[in-house]
């Protein structure tokens, strides 16, 4: 049996076409579902709905095979910092190219972004990814204080809770609706396929074929 972890809403969304291309369907909503485990047609192939940053958690320790995780939630799953590129007791093979969008930092419009690193000022900033914004702004060398906070970021500036935030972006209309402007791009990001090395060696076959599947799914979109 092969397990693939998912999480519900866009990262499922966007997987199912890729399945979809290598004949693969899956044969519950989980919208509709409350079940976890869901089976596709293919014998031996079942997707598990876990939370999107538990992904990496499952994959690694084997409560799934491989997953499909967002490069956010990679940079920031702390056994494999410092891997994006390649290594940390995750395989990561293929950008599925998936749920793509930008990291960014972004302040009220009022705030000058531009003067406060220019003058060497320390910055607030409040994200649900700090591992991936330390790195960032000390890349720069920009002071900053940061804040974790595990949703609704947009919301710090607006308080006073913080002067910036670092979060995702994609279409922009989060920030507009709450008068906040992109100040800083960070990187761009887009989902990954993760496997557990162990299960690669003992299932081998099988989940090379799926994990070719996919990538031919990938190539004939792009
Ligand atoms: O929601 P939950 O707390 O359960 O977990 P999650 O937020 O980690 O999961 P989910 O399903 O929301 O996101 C899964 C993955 O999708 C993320 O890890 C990203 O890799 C990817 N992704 C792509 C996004 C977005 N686009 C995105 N726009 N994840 C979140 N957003 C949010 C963003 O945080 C902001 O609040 O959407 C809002 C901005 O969208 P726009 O279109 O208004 O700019
Ligand atoms: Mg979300």
């Amino acid at each position: 049996m092969i397990t693939l972890a998912l999480s519900k809403g866009r990262i499922f969304d966007d997987t199912l076409p890729l399945l979809r291309a290598a004949g693969i369907e899956v044969l519950e909503d989980p919208e509709k579902s409350r079940k976890l485990i869901i089976a596709t047609s293919r014998p031996g192939l079942r997707v598990v709905l876990v939370r999107a940053s538990d992904v990496p958690t499952y994959v690694r320790h084997g409560g799934a095979d491989l997953g499909v995780a967002g490069l956010d939630v990679l940079l920031e799953d702390r056994d494999d910092a410092g891997a994006a590129l390649g290594g940390g007791g995750l395989y990561r093979p293929l950008d599925l190219q998936i749920a793509c969008c930008r990291m960014s930092v972004a302040t009220r419009a009022d705030f000058d972004y531009a003067a406060a690193v220019r003058q060497g000022s320390r910055i607030r900033v409040a994200t649900k990814y700090t591992h991936t914004a330390r790195r960032h702004f000390a890349s720069k060398g920009v002071h900053v204080d940061l804040i974790k906070l595990y949703g609704s970021m947009e919301l710090a500036p607006l308080t006073g809770l913080a002067d910036a935030i670092v979060d995702l972006v994609s279409t922009g209309s989060t920030l507009m609706a709450n008068q906040l402007v992109e100040v800083e791009h960070i990187l761009d990001v887009s989902s990954r396929l993760v496997v557990n090395p162990a299960a690669l060696k003992l299932k081998r076959e099988a989940l090379r074929a799926l994990i070719d599947a996919f990538e031919a799914a990938v190539v004939a979109r792009a």
